[in-house]
């Protein structure tokens, strides 16, 4: 359908609806100063070291036994065992803090890696032992206001986190709100049983959906016996043993049975106990409130940095919209106004992973797409189709608070297993073709956009045995005592043996130290507009894009075993380009252009020695379709030519006059989606701004958005 071109706005292309009923235009075009720059996160210039505590150094060992006397079963301390604490603790992590040492293994390591922040596992006092494993991990918690002791005390905590304060090193919490550890145990077994089978009831034996309660304070009190589809006990020696106290009623907990993992879709995977783990009822504001007063302490007291949230997905859709705020009071109160926190939900599906952002509050996620695709690109069983495919689906973070620049990246974990791993398993190569796979990985990780996360002992080329998942993927970096991870190939290396792997030299130390000192030399490398080039064959490109000097770096991976050559569109014509990185320089033709040679299994980074050009005066119209994979309705702003201009698209209720914005783009395609909950007439409007700063409003269009059913 179209509509007529009103007189005013001549220059402005006629804009086409698709799929949407549509009126005739205003043309009321949303004023110039509606154009902003895209949104980055307080962690977008970021590197994260990921480390597990436990697995890292031994600073004390008399602090190995968690303070307690007898064997593993009592202790949790089991050195030759995968499965009990090894004796890492935050004084060897901390190190002796002096960043001139070269042998202080400790924080100053880290940091002279080029790391600008850690992430390490949940610090918590935890039940030492669950079954026939310890809880060195960290996500069996029972009091969350001290560290455990296994770790150390409150004031080698403190030393921790001045340490990294005096090196400049951000430390985000491991934080676990969706379960405890699991002392609650029911007389009528673990079998899940669903809302529809037994509901929830008030004490008064009045059913009820706590969904209903998930805003305000008020929850109705509930009763051990009337209230759960199980009646949860606890054993009389852990009864007090949980911290903030009120975590020790049985009545705050869901009380319906294990996450049956083979059949469980939706309600099941929020109102389950996560293999046995006591689910919280988040939805009870005690509960929101305990747990936000009670991490709020690690901010007030020790200025922690930002948290990582596990388990995001299995606690209930209004939750952290109602507690992140909290937290970010209290780290507002205690002068850290940037404070933030990513959420882990393992999901690969761009557009349903973004629901965890867009719909459930989290300022930012971990990126399982990119974990996803990158692997299978780097491991050469797929092309750099697949992941400027990946990249496309950027647009579905976008809001007028997030995007995809402050997703965090990583190419493997602690349950899934190492990127070493999946290298040696699953690609072809061996020896240096291994290594050069694995320097591969670490380029794309750095140089593409998100904020990377390096896993402890990636970098000095951990692999793994068995499935490589889980336990067999949690390495001792000092020396270590499990046979296997003694035997274990070493990407770059040999098998470590009985040594500790901070003697080691490595190769992918050196570039990872690299790729951090390119990014902060080239701050467009980290942060920059992120445009897809090229994704064909072996190869993926890439330009980056540093607004404040108008200059555009490229970046290029061929994941082939042979030399790669691709012709590469950009958008700085007749130019010299640097290498920064790789290859040798290059030329870009009178069309932008840019032939690129890459040997096999091989990054290049070229910088443009002239600027970019300044392009005709911007135009804009936008569309809008819906989009039939997330029931949102997609807009799609047209801007002729190749300049990496910033879109900002807005919208208001018909017949209203102010615009609120629905989020800024500044890489093409230019799109944002409206969230399905907007529906009736609306104006949808856009408003471009050129790297030159020049700027331009499009023609509103109608659209009336009817509900998805
Ligand atoms: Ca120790
Ligand atoms: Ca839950
Ligand atoms: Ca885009």
């Amino acid at each position: 359908m179209r509509f007529a071109r009103p007189s005013l706005a001549a220059a402005f292309t006629v804009p086409l609806v698709i799929g949407l009923a549509v009126g005739p235009a205003s043309a009321d075009p949303p004023p110039a100063t509606l154009a902003a720059a895209s949104l980055r996160s307080p962690i977008a210039a970021d590197s994260f070291y990921f480390v597990m505590t436990d697995r890292y150094r031994d600073g004390d060992v008399a602090n190995n036994t968690g303070g307690v006397a007898g064997g593993p079963s009592v202790t949790g301390f089991e050195p030759t065992s995968d499965a009990y604490y090894h004796g890492g603790d935050l004084a060897g992590l901390t190190g002796r803090c002096d960043p001139n040492d070269p042998e202080d293994d400790g924080l100053a390591r880290i940091k002279r890696l080029g790391f600008t922040a850690l992430w390490i596992t949940p610090p918590f006092v935890q039940r030492t032992v669950q079954g026939t494993s310890a809880a060195y991990h960290g996500y069996w918690f029972l009091d969350l206001t001290k560290p455990d002791p296994h770790l150390g005390t409150e004031a080698e905590f403190a030393a921790f986190m001045s340490c990294a304060k005096k090196l400049g090193l951000k430390v985000f919490l491991d934080v676990v709100v969706n379960h405890t550890a699991d002392v609650i145990s029911y007389k009528q077994g673990n079998d899940y049983v669903p809302i529809s089978r037994k509901p929830y009831r008030t004490a008064k034996g009045r059913a009820f959906n706590p969904w209903r309660y998930a805003s305000g304070s008020s929850f109705p009190r509930l009763a051990r016996r009337v209230s759960f589809a199980k009646t949860p006990t606890v054993d009389p020696g852990l009864r007090r043993a949980k911290v903030p106290t009120v975590l020790n009623q049985v009545t705050r907990y869901h009380n319906r049975g294990d996450i049956d993992w083979g059949s469980c879709v939706g309600r099941c995977e929020m109102d389950g106990d996560f293999s046995g783990l006591d689910d919280l009822m988040t939805e009870d504001w005690t509960v929101v409130k305990a747990l936000a007063d009670a991490y709020g302490s690690w901010i007030t007291k020790y200025g922690v940095d930002g948290f990582r949230i596990d388990t995001a997905k299995h606690v209930d859709p209004y939750f952290f919209g109602r507690w992140l705020p909290l937290v970010q009071q209290t780290a507002t109160a205690a002068g850290n106004p940037s404070f933030t926190s990513f959420g882990e939900a393992w999901l690969t599906d761009p557009s349903q992973l973004s629901e965890l952002m867009l719909q459930r509050g989290l300022p930012s996620v971990l990126d399982f797409p990119f974990q996803d695709t990158a692997r299978t690109f780097l491991t050469g069983r797929a092309s750099g189709g697949s992941l400027a495919a990946l990249f496309a689906e950027d647009d579905y973070y976008t809001s007028p608070t997030t995007n995809a620049y402050g997703l965090t990246t990583f190419l493997g974990n602690h349950d899934m297993g190492r990127i070493g791993f999946f290298l040696a398993t699953q690609s072809a190569a061996e020896g240096q073709a291994l290594l050069e796979r694995d320097l591969l990985a670490h380029d794309l990780l750095y140089l593409t956009r998100g904020v990377p996360i390096v896993y402890y002992g990636d970098e000095v080329g951990m692999t793994g045995s068995g499935d490589g998942t889980d336990k067999r993927a949690r390495q001792d970096m000092f020396a270590t005592q499990v046979p296997d991870w003694r035997s274990e190939q070493r990407i770059g290396g040999a098998p470590i043996g009985s040594a500790s792997s901070f003697g080691e030299s490595s190769a992918l130390e050196s570039r990872i130290a690299a790729l951090s000192g390119l990014r902060a030399e080239h701050p467009a490398l980290a942060t920059g507009a992120m445009i897809t080039r090229y994704g064909r064959g072996p190869v993926f490109a890439a330009s980056r894009i540093d607004a404040a000097t108008r200059t555009e770096y490229l970046v290029a991976f061929n994941n082939g075993d042979v030399v790669a050559s691709a012709t590469v569109p950009t958008s700085t014509p007749s130019s010299s380009w640097t290498s920064l990185l790789g290859g040798t320089g290059v030329v870009s033709d009178a069309n932008a252009s840019v032939a690129l040679s890459l040997p096999p299994r091989s990054t290049v980074v070229l910088e443009a020695n002239d600027a970019l050009p300044t392009a005709a005066a911007p135009s804009v119209s936008v569309r809008s379709a819906k989009d039939f994979v997330t029931g949102r309705h997609r807009l799609t702003a047209v801007v002729p030519g190749r300049d990496p201009s910033t879109v900002t698209f807005v919208m208001r209720k018909r017949g209203t006059t102010s615009w609120t914005v629905l989020g800024t783009d500044d890489a093409r395609p230019f799109r944002v989606f409206v969230p399905p909950t907007e529906t009736g007439g609306l104006e949808i409007a856009a408003v471009v701004r050129d790297s030159s700063a020049r700027v331009a409003s499009s023609i509103p269009i109608r659209v009336d958005l009817s509900p998805f059913l």
